[in-house]
C-alpha cells in the first residue's frame, strides 16, 4: 500500500464519528448527504461493512415523505452555522430541511457489488430507502413531470456559490429573520468562501421554507429560487440506472419498470438541454423561464448518465479541453477567463476531486478514455503534491478550503 493510500484511509478513520464520516473536522461537523455517498464508495474498496454503515446512518435521517436531507445532525456541535435551531425541522434526529445530489444509489450499487451474498438484506433495506427518495424527487421537485428536477436552494446543488446561480440568486432578498452568524470564516480564509451577501440569501431561503413548515407543495409555490438543474438530474438518472439494476437483481419487476420510466423521462429531458452553440448542456431558471448559460462544470455532468452520439461527445470534450488548457489542475468549475471565474473561491472556479470523479466516469462511458486519463492524472497528482484538501486552485494547484477532507480521500482511493 502506498503512503497516500494509507493517508487517505487514515483520514476516513479520523473523520469517523460512529458509523458516519464528517467531511472534515470543525468546518463540517455533521453527516453530509453526498459526501457520505462518495465516502461509502471509498470504504467499499476495503471495508464493506463500514461502507454499508455510512449509508445506513445517512438513511436514519430520511423523512417520512422520502427526502434524504442534506445534513443529518447526529450530535450537537457549535462550530457550524446554520445548525438545527435555524432549520426548525421536525424529523426525529435533527436534520436540515433541504436535500443534496442523489449519489446514494450509485454508491449502493458499488457497495452491493463489493459485498458477499450474505449482505442481500442490507442492500435491500437501503434500496427501499433510495426508491422512496427517487419517488420524492419526481413528485416534489418535478410536479409537472418534465423529467428535470428542480432545486429550491443552491445548497441542494452541492455547488453552493456557483456562478450558475448568480442571476437567480440576485432576485432573492438579503433580508433574514434569523441572524446570520457565520462560523465557516473562523475555520478557513474568507476569500475561499461564499460572500456575506450569499449567506444572507441562503438564510432568507431557509427562513422562507421553515415558514412553509417544510411542506414541499407550499415551498414549490413560494420558492423565490427554483432551478431545473442539469447536474442533479444527471446524477439522479445515473443513480436511477443503478437502482433499476438492483430492482431487477432482486426480482422487483414492477418497481424496476417504475424506475425505468423515471429514467426514460429524465434521459429525454436532459438531451433537450443540449446547446450546440455552447457545446454543453444548460439548466433552466424556472422563475424567469430562461436558460442558465453560465459556463460551469454542470454543463458536462450529463456525460455521466447519457450515451451521447459520438459527435456530441467529442464537441463536449473539445470544449472541456479549451477550459482546462494550461491549467495546473483540471477540471475548473467555472470557465477560466470569465468575469465570474475566481480560482480560489469555492465553487466559482476551483477543481474538486469528486466532480472530476463523476466527469471521469462520464468520459469513460462516452468513449473519451484519453481525456478521462488526463483528468485522473491531474486529480491524483494534485492530491499527492498538496494533500487531501477540500479542493484545488486550478492555476497554482494550491490545496484550499478544509484539510484532511473525507471526499478527497475517497476520490483518491477510487481513482487510484
Ligand atoms: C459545502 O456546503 C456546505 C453547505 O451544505 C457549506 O458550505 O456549509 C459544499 O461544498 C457541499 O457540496 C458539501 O457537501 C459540504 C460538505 O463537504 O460543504
Amino acid at each position: 500500500m502506498t503512503d497516500h493510500i494509507q493517508e487517505a484511509r487514515r483520514i476516513l478513520a479520523v473523520n469517523d464519528r460512529g458509523g458516519y464520516t464528517v467531511p472534515t473536522d470543525r468546518l463540517y461537523p455533521f453527516q453530509w448527504n453526498w459526501d457520505s455517498a462518495f465516502v461509502a464508495m471509498g470504504f467499499a474498496l476495503y471495508d464493506v461493512d463500514r461502507a454499508y454503515r455510512e449509508l445506513e446512518r445517512l438513511a436514519e435521517g430520511q423523512w417520512a415523505d422520502g427526502m434524504i436531507p442534506h445534513i443529518v445532525f447526529h450530535q450537537p456541535s457549535d462550530t457550524y452555522f446554520p445548525g438545527p435551531s435555524v432549520w426548525r425541522t421536525k424529523h426525529g434526529i435533527p436534520t436540515s430541511g433541504i436535500t443534496q445530489p442523489p449519489v446514494f444509489a450509485i454508491a449502493l450499487r458499488q457497495v452491493h457489488d463489493a459485498a458477499d451474498e450474505g449482505a442481500r438484506e442490507r442492500t435491500l433495506a437501503l434500496y427501499l430507502a433510495a426508491l422512496k427518495w427517487h419517488r420524492w424527487w419526481y413528485a416534489a421537485r418535478d410536479p409537472e413531470g418534465t423529467g428535470l428536477v428542480a432545486l429550491l436552494h443552491p445548497w441542494e446543488s452541492g455547488s453552493d456559490n456557483s456562478p450558475a446561480w448568480d442571476a437567480a440568486m440576485a432576485r432573492v432578498p438579503t433580508t433574514t429573520t434569523t441572524p446570520v452568524v457565520r462560523k465557516d470564516i473562523g475555520h478557513v480564509h474568507a476569500d475561499m468562501r461564499p460572500r456575506d451577501e450569499d449567506y444572507r440569501r441562503f438564510i432568507h431561503l431557509v427562513d422562507t421554507y421553515a415558514d412553509c413548515d417544510w411542506n414541499p407543495a407550499e415551498q414549490w409555490v413560494r420558492a423565490p429560487f427554483k432551478v431545473a438543474e442539469i447536474q442533479t438530474t444527471a446524477i439522479l438518472l445515473k443513480a436511477g440506472e443503478d437502482l433499476e439494476h438492483l430492482a431487477r437483481l432482486f426480482g422487483r419487476t414492477e418497481e424496476a419498470e417504475e424506475i425505468a420510466a423515471f429514467n426514460a423521462l429524465s434521459r429525454k429531458a436532459i438531451l433537450g438541454q443540449w446547446r450546440p452553440a455552447l457545446s454543453r448542456f444548460v439548466s433552466r431558471d424556472l422563475v424567469s423561464g430562461a436558460d442558465i448559460e453560465a459556463a460551469t462544470q454542470a454543463g458536462f455532468l450529463p456525460l455521466l448518465a447519457l450515451d451521447l452520439e459520438a459527435a456530441m461527445a467529442s464537441a463536449a470534450v473539445a470544449e472541456m479541453r479549451r477550459w482546462s488548457a494550461g491549467l495546473k489542475v483540471a477540471f475548473p468549475t467555472t470557465k477560466p477567463g470569465l468575469a465570474a471565474y475566481e480560482p480560489k473561491r469555492y465553487w466559482r472556479g476551483p477543481a474538486w476531486g469528486i466532480i472530476n470523479w463523476l466527469l471521469i466516469e462520464g468520459l469513460r462511458r462516452n468513449g473519451e478514455g484519453a481525456f478521462a486519463e488526463e483528468l485522473r492524472g491531474s486529480t491524483l497528482s494534485a492530491i499527492e503534491r498538496e494533500g487531501f484538501a477540500e479542493y484545488f486552485d486550478p492555476e497554482t494547484g494550491e490545496g484550499c478550503g478544509g484539510l484532511g477532507f473525507s471526499w478527497t480521500a475517497a476520490a483518491y482511493l477510487w481513482l487510484k
